[in-house]
């Protein structure tokens, strides 16, 4: 057992319109135990009902330590089997919801916990978070969706590098290997995690919603399959009041350019 009442494993508070979501387990390195992947799921649920986006974080020194370790030693077969699927089915509900999740990364990023990461939209890394997958080492495999999306974001001879050799990978070159979008200056992952959420939120939702859920399917197409998805999701977002009145607002100077980034 991982020893707290389940609303208190994840932390829960919404922020104007965005939902921050806290792992919650710091004596045991926010290590995600059954109970959590539930909690996160709840969380996940009231997100989408109340928030436009939101941000999940880790509380004390670390992002995340991965799979409870405790917990999977001697645990049935089949029971592990459904453990995996039970960790996609959340997941999958992060990447392929309604709103934009911003994962605020720091110290450890590890197994479960990069799985985690991998599933959310964007990545912001501080200067010492550190990737690890010690799958290798612990005699296990990734089980909540590494193998397809960290794969698909640092390629997967990287990935199978880091499970083979248990190496670790700092934030900046996690970077270039694009695995994270921002590294900021210590401290400061939740403060950018919350701007960029912010940003998110301001769109529109059919966009947002096009971009979570078309743009990874069509990944999976052929790129016949992808082009023709696209010209539907291009027609059905446009057609929207909403982007009818942006369209019109740009048109008559009443909103923002699109500016040059400020810092190279
Ligand atoms: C844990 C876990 C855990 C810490 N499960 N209890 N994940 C790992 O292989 C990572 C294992 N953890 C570590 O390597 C280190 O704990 C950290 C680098 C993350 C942090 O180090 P540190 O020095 O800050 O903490 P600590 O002293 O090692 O740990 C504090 C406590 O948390 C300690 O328990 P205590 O009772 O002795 O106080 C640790 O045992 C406990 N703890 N990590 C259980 N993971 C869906 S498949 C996904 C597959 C994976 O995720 S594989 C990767 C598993």
């Amino acid at each position: 057992m991982d020893g707290a009442a389940s609303e208190d494993l994840v932390t829960y508070e919404l922020r104007g319109s965005i939902a921050v979501i806290g792992l919650n387990r710091p004596e045991k390195r926010n290590a995600v135990s059954d109970r959590v992947v539930n909690a996160l799921s709840a969380a996940a649920e009231r997100a989408e009902g109340e928030a436009r986006a939101a941000v999940i974080h880790g509380h004390g020194k670390h992002f995340c330590a991965g799979l409870d370790l405790a917990e999977h030693v001697e645990k049935p077969l089949i029971d592990a089997v459904k453990g995996s699927r039970q960790w996609h089915r959340i997941f999958d509900r992060f990447e392929r919801g309604s709103i934009p999740f911003i994962t605020a990364l720091h110290g450890a990023v590890v197994g479960g916990g990069f799985e985690l990461a991998a599933a959310s939209h964007i990545r912001v890394a501080e200067e010492s978070a550190f990737f690890g997958m010690p799958e290798g080492t612990r005699g296990i495999f990734v089980g909540g969706g590494g193998s397809v999306r960290i794969a698909r974001l640092i390629g997967a001879a990287r990935m199978g590098d880091m499970m083979l050799t248990g190496r670790t990978v700092g934030a900046p070159e996690m970077e270039r290997w694009g695995g994270v979008s921002y590294v900021v200056p210590e401290g400061q992952g939740l403060e950018k995690a919350m701007e960029i959420a912010a940003k998110t939120a301001e769109n529109a939702e059919m966009s947002n919603y096009a971009i979570l859920n078309a743009l990874p399917r069509i990944q999976d197409m052929s790129s016949e399959d992808g082009l023709f998805v696209e010209s539907i999701m291009s027609a059905l977002t446009s057609a929207t009041p909403e982007a009818e009145e942006r369209l019109r607002a740009f048109l008559e100077k009443r909103a923002g350019k699109v500016e040059a980034p400020r810092n190279g």
